[in-house]
């Protein structure tokens, strides 16, 4: 079964870019594709973006559907052959295969615990969804990837990039929670399959998980990364390698203009939501050359492209 919760899943990635922007030029032609069937979308985090855009796409296809937050269900269990005497009232065998009866095809967001490094990097939730539903998953962000998010990033790259092959750089930035590690690692994957020069820049202690970075050029000081750049993807992340910890470097590395100036007047990007005057300064946001409202808009077309080649 044909499942979308990363870019490995994906035969043809650069076709999908295609199509998002194809649909994005001419949005609702004569021809327009109409899909019967139905989309659960399955929320255990908050989201404003994700479940907009997705649903959103999933209208302009004309397919149904239906959003549920899974606080609003019953706590469920996702490991096999577990006594269920505790607080979870439903396995996750029972809800994959009740949800399956109702959707043609089911979203999940499920974020890291932060805590358990080889239970997020196992991928559980999604893991025991796609075992135990009977129809394709889509991550809606899972806990070490979130690819309808990069999909729209490498959109939007290929929309305004300047140049042939632009400098795109990937910059950790400050933040005051512990956050996760799946859209820097997304980014990652998805990007580096582009015609870009990708440099990654983060502090000490900061670095992903090599299997997303091999043979990437990663640079502790940030503003040689910026130097020459045309893209700057800022984003906070917590420790990979002291798990889940928040990282706090002696030196201040959040976006501002005077940094900004170091670049080929690069654009700015950030998959949102963003902690202002934290992660970037107010007036790099404020600027024209920010692509935060692009990268959301192209956000549906991420989504549309893929419910349609997912459902074909
Ligand atoms: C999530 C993350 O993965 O970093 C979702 C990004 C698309 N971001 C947050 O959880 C931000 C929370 C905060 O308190 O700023």
């Amino acid at each position: 079964m044909q499942h979308f919760t990363s870019i490995t899943d994906v035969p043809n990635p650069n076709a999908l870019i295609q199509r998002a922007l194809e649909i994005k030029r001419a949005p609702n032609p004569q021809s327009a594709i109409r899909i019967q069937k139905s989309l659960v979308l399955l929320f255990f985090n908050p989201s404003l973006r994700t479940r907009l855009s997705t649903e959103k796409a999933a209208q302009n296809l004309g397919m149904n559907i239906i959003t549920m937050n899974a606080d609003a269900g019953w706590k469920i269990e996702f490991e096999d052959g577990t006594v269920m005497d505790g607080d979870k009232a439903e396995h996750v065998r029972e809800a994959a295969g009740v949800i399956s009866q109702y959707a043609d095809v089911i979203g999940i967001r499920s974020f890291p615990t932060l805590k358990d490094r080889d239970w997020d990097y196992a991928e559980v939730v999604l893991n025991q969804f796609k075992k135990y539903a009977s129809v394709p998953i889509i991550s809606l962000e899972s806990a070490t990837l979130h690819p309808l998010q990069s999909l729209a990033d490498a959109v939007t790259i290929e929309e305004f990039k300047p140049r042939p092959r632009p400098k795109v750089v990937l910059t950790w930035a400050p933040h005051v929670r512990a956050l996760p590690q799946a859209v820097p690692n997304s980014f990652v994957e998805w990007i580096k399959t582009r015609d870009v020069e990708l440099v990654v820049t983060h502090p000490l202690g900061a670095e992903l998980v090599p299997q997303f970075v091999d043979n990437l050029r990663v640079e502790y000081d940030q503003r040689q990364a910026f130097e020459g750049a045309d893209f700057i993807y800022a984003k906070n992340w917590s420790s990979f390698s002291d798990y889940g910890q928040i990282i706090s470097p002696k030196e201040n590395w959040m976006v501002t203009p005077e940094k900004m100036a170091l670049t080929n007047a690069a654009r700015f990007m950030h998959c949102l939501p963003v902690r202002r005057n934290v992660v970037v300064a107010d007036a790099v946001l404020d600027d024209p050359r920010c692509l935060i409202f692009e990268q959301a808009k192209n956000r549906e077309y991420a989504a549309q492209a893929v419910l349609e080649w997912i459902c074909e």
